[in-house]
Order: structure tokens, then C-alpha cells, then sequence
């Protein structure tokens, strides 16, 4: 196995964050998330960071206080994080003020296209303080954004 490395020699560790709702994929509203759950795009994204030799932590939380903590917490232990902050996206200063803080490279993730959506999904408070963002292509999206931090982390 070939490790992929951060600048200071360390293993590459990446956070994957999912917020409110999302631990309802595959359950409902297959037409707009689809049908994988996202116990399957755990998986997917374990095995993803298996290939490229860094580590993933993969966590879901539908409260606002403890997306934060998560996010505070990072830092000094996570190299990257993705965020699909699911609803909190379009309304959480807090999460915005939080990514901020810790200042580590964050991509935002979503599963569908926000900004082909309801007007109410058009403003993203992540997108101000993300480097990038991925969105549209449902569970493809996850590995996808894991490649894109990866590519991030390098330069
Ligand atoms: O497209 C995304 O990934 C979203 O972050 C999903 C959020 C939505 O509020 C954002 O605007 C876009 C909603 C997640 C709810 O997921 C469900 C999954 C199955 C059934 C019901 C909700």
C-alpha cells in the first residue's frame, strides 16, 4: 500500500460530515436522493480512502451543536473536511463561523443540485467559506469530493 501524505510526513485524514436528514437516505424521497443509504456511502468512501492510502472519518448528525463540535475538534487532527450539511446549508452562520475558525481546507457536498432547486436552497452559507463545491451528483458526489480534497491537499 502506498500512503498518501500531508506536507508535514503525516497520513492524509480526511473528515466527512453529514448533517440533518441525511441518515434518512434511501428511505424516502428516492426521487430527489436516490436509493442508496448512507450506511452504503460509508462504505463506498472507506473503500475510497482504502485505494488512495488516506483515512476517512465518516459521521452524521442531525444537531446543529454537535456538527460544530465536530468541526472545533478537527483541528490538528484532520487534514480536510467535506460537508454536506444537508438543510443547515442554506440557513447555519454558525457552521459558516465554525469552518472559519478552524481554518481547514472544506469542500461543500450535496447530493442534488441546489442551485437548480427551490429558492430557499439557492444561498449557501457554506459556499462562502468552502474552497469548492460538488453537488448534483448524488452518492457518485462522496467519492468524488474525496478525490477533489485529495488533489487540494497536494497543492
Ligand atoms: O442535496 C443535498 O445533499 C442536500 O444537502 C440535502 C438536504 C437539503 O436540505 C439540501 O438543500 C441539499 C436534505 C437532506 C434530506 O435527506 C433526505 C433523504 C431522504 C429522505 C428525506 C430527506
Amino acid at each position: 500500500m502506498v500512503w498518501q501524505l500531508t506536507h508535514d510526513g503525516t497520513m492524509t485524514h480526511i473528515l466527512i460530515l453529514n448533517g440533518p436528514n441525511l441518515n434518512l437516505l434511501g428511505t424516502r424521497q428516492p426521487e430527489v436522493y436516490g436509493t442508496t443509504t448512507l450506511a452504503d456511502i460509508e462504505t463506498t468512501c472507506v473503500d475510497k480512502a482504502r485505494i488512495l492510502g488516506i483515512e476517512v472519518a465518516f459521521r452524521q448528525s442531525n444537531h446543529e451543536g454537535v456538527l460544530i463540535d465536530w468541526i472545533q475538534d478537527a483541528k490538528g487532527k484532520f487534514d480536510g473536511i467535506i460537508l454536506n450539511a444537508g438543510g443547515y446549508t442554506h440557513t447555519s452562520i454558525a457552521i459558516m463561523d465554525a469552518i472559519s475558525s478552524v481554518d481547514i481546507p472544506t469542500l461543500e457536498l450535496h447530493l442534488s443540485d441546489i442551485h437548480a432547486r427551490e429558492d430557499f436552497r439557492q444561498t449557501s452559507y457554506i459556499g462562502k467559506v468552502a474552497f469548492d463545491a460538488i453537488m448534483g451528483h448524488g452518492a457518485a458526489g462522496y467519492p468524488m469530493a474525496i478525490d477533489r480534497m485529495v488533489a487540494k491537499l497536494k497543492n
